[in-house]
């Protein structure tokens, strides 16, 4: 039988949601979660003790714990994840849709029992400063302490968010069990799931999410994919704002003007690396401030200006990769109070991850066993993660956490392709910059000379929005009539290639000349000149102090074969064709007239 215990609440609407809850999923007890910092010890206490969390050493990590997965259960499921909208077509081609009745019966069968012997935790989050006009309240219910303790790094959690929410406040219901009831007498395993069955479903109409069988991330984490993407793409439609997959970053320059902008890239393109950069040699004077490395809530002020809030409270990066060399921000921010899951433990209990630096003689891998730099297999998952907590990054901006948000005057979006594509380049205009964000991809293979296909993942978006893609580019495209002061879009690619494969731009740092180019743009300073994909930098429009790339260097960093632009236009048709009569009319403009400037370009474009 379910313990009773006071709710430190008297919302009506709430207080019968957890009641109904509760009557479906039997927990033996209910814990409403106040985010004090004795509640995370003693959870993490707990956990220890029950064998799911690993304490690392006490002056090496100091209050960091290293969690191991289920083998099964080590990344988002994008195939077991529904948008449940009333109508298919409202879900569009590229999201799993069910109907919302059909899909509510099949959860229920699932929930019914599910937290049996456990503990359901009730946390009450707000993403975003508490308080903020931008931000929202959400209420997760949970029978994982893993998910407790991450949301609690990852959003703010407690009873302030209650006294906003006060009596009638609108928060959005995140139910979350991980699936495995536990029989009278029966012991626990360390990191509880159903291993067969996975749902994450989102209700977009009624705003709410059900997630059931998966204990990580994405999937279990509520407030940041499910809520701050996939319902809050909805909300920021209905209500004339943007809620994006996006990092925000300032930069000042060495006068003291700071510039904020907003960038989304694909996954595995370096995002928080960008949000953390640090100015390369050459760019003394200058300074990068971080506002955020996943997700930007968009919302339109009284003086027109586009503000951003970061709507989460930590950071849950990928391991892998994160060195002092590729992002010393991240590295000081991993120093303590951190959550790491499925990364190695060293002998001297401390963490190791492939690209961390030289390998360790022996470690135990992320499920356990023993490892050697000679197994033939990685030590840490290619997926694994840390939990930080924002505070603690040494380059967190001043205004992360202002309620007003910080003013956006550039949109990034980059992929990872090797040809074709320049370093950066600007969109002409507005319609133009949101069909270089919607037709944004990596490519899947680098096969033949200009032969890759691209996977599209039209503003790093595709798994994230929650309603049909073509009505999400139209919201996009509204948002010009609307007279603001609309932020300057521009495409990057760090990632282009020579003929040998051979990366042509070094990266990391570097990129802050990039960044400074956008940011004379903006203010009406930067040079450029025009190419059939957009407005150009030439060599001496980028600041080469610090760093050797002479002009034929560049020359092919920039350079656009008109056989990759004819492949492009042509490639995108079938793209467009997937969203038949919803795609808007102006996408199609852009696609042709990118056609017309194929056939008038020459055969290799340069910048002079
Ligand atoms: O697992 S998360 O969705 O939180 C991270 C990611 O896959 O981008
Ligand atoms: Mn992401």
């Amino acid at each position: 039988m379910t313990s009773t215990v006071r709710a430190p609440t008297s919302h009506p609407e709430l207080l019968r949601w957890i009641e109904e809850t509760a009557a479906l999923c039997r927990p033996d007890r209910i814990h409403w979660c106040d985010g004090s910092k004795a509640e995370y010890d003693r959870l993490c206490e707990e956990s220890v003790r029950r064998g799911s969390f690993v304490r690392l050493d006490a002056k090496k990590r100091p209050n960091c714990f290293l969690v191991r997965s289920h083998p099964s259960d080590v990344a988002r499921v994008e195939d077991r994840t529904f948008i449940c909208s009333r109508r298919r077509e409202d879900a569009g081609p590229t999201n799993n849709w069910t109907a919302p009745d059909e899909m509510k019966r099949t959860l229920r069968g699932h929930f019914d029992g599910s937290m049996r012997g456990r503990t359901m935790y009730v946390i009450p989050f707000s993403m975003g400063p508490i308080g903020s006009p931008i931000a929202q309240i959400g209420v997760e219910i949970t029978d994982s302490p893993y998910v407790v303790v991450n949301m609690s790094i990852m959003t703010r959690v407690g009873t302030a968010v209650l006294e906003v929410l006060g009596r009638d406040g609108f928060f959005v219901p995140c139910l979350h069990s991980v699936g495995a009831p536990l029989a009278p007498g029966q012991a626990d395993v360390p990191w509880p799931c159903d291993p067969k069955v996975k749902y994450i479903c989102h209700f977009p109409e009624t705003r709410e999410i059900w997630s059931y069988g998966s204990g990580y991330g994405g999937n279990a984490l509520l407030g940041k994919k499910c809520l701050s993407l996939r319902i809050a793409s909805v909300m920021a439609r209905d209500g004339g704002w943007f809620a994006e997959h996006m990092l925000i970053v300032g930069l000042e320059d060495p006068q003291g003007r700071k510039t904020y902008m907003a960038g989304a890239f694909p996954s595995a393109c370096g995002k928080t690396n960008l949000a953390m950069i640090r100015p390369p040699k050459g760019f003394e004077g200058w300074r990068a401030y971080t506002v955020g490395d996943d997700i930007a809530w968009i919302k339109p002020a009284a003086d027109g200006s586009l503000r951003a809030i970061n709507a989460e409270a930590g950071f849950f990066g990928v391991a892998p990769g994160t060195s002092w060399e590729s992002n010393p921000t991240a590295m000081e921010t991993l120093r303590e109070n951190i959550i790491f899951t499925n990364v190695a433990q060293t002998d001297d209990n401390d963490v190791w991850w492939e690209g961390l630096g030289p390998p360790p003689k022996h470690a135990l891998d992320w499920q356990g066993k023993d490892w050697t730099p000679d197994a033939g297999r990685p030590a840490a998952h290619a997926n694994s993660r840390f939990t930080a907590p924002a505070r603690q990054c040494p380059s967190i901006d001043p205004s992360w956490e202002d309620p007003a948000g910080v003013p956006i005057s550039a949109f990034l979006f980059g992929g990872r392709l090797s040809r074709t594509f320049p370093l950066v380049f600007e969109a002409f205009d507005w319609k133009h910059g949101v069909f270089l964000a919607a037709t944004m991809g990596s490519e899947a293979t680098a096969a033949a000379f200009n032969q890759a296909s691209i996977r599209r993942d039209p503003f790093a978006m595709l798994p994230f929005a929650g309603y049909n893609m073509a009505d999400y580019w139209k919201h996009w495209l509204q948002m010009e009539e609307r007279g603001y002061r609309l932020p300057r879009i521009f495409r990057v690619n760090w990632f282009r290639k020579d003929d040998e494969g051979k990366f042509l731009w070094p990266g990391y740092g570097q990129n802050m000349r990039v960044l400074r180019w956008i940011t004379e743009r903006v203010r009406g300073e930067g040079g450029a000149v025009d190419s059939p994909l957009g407005r150009v930098p030439r060599h001496e429009d980028l600041c080469w102090d610090g760093l050797e790339l002479t002009k034929e260097a560049y020359r092919r960093l920039v350079q656009i074969p008109r056989a990759g632009v004819r492949a492009e236009a042509d490639a995108l048709k079938s793209f467009f064709a997937q969203f038949g009569d919803r795609l808007p009319a102006g996408m199609e403009h852009q696609r042709a007239a990118l056609e017309v400037r194929a056939e008038t370009m020459p055969e290799v474009w340069e910048p002079e």
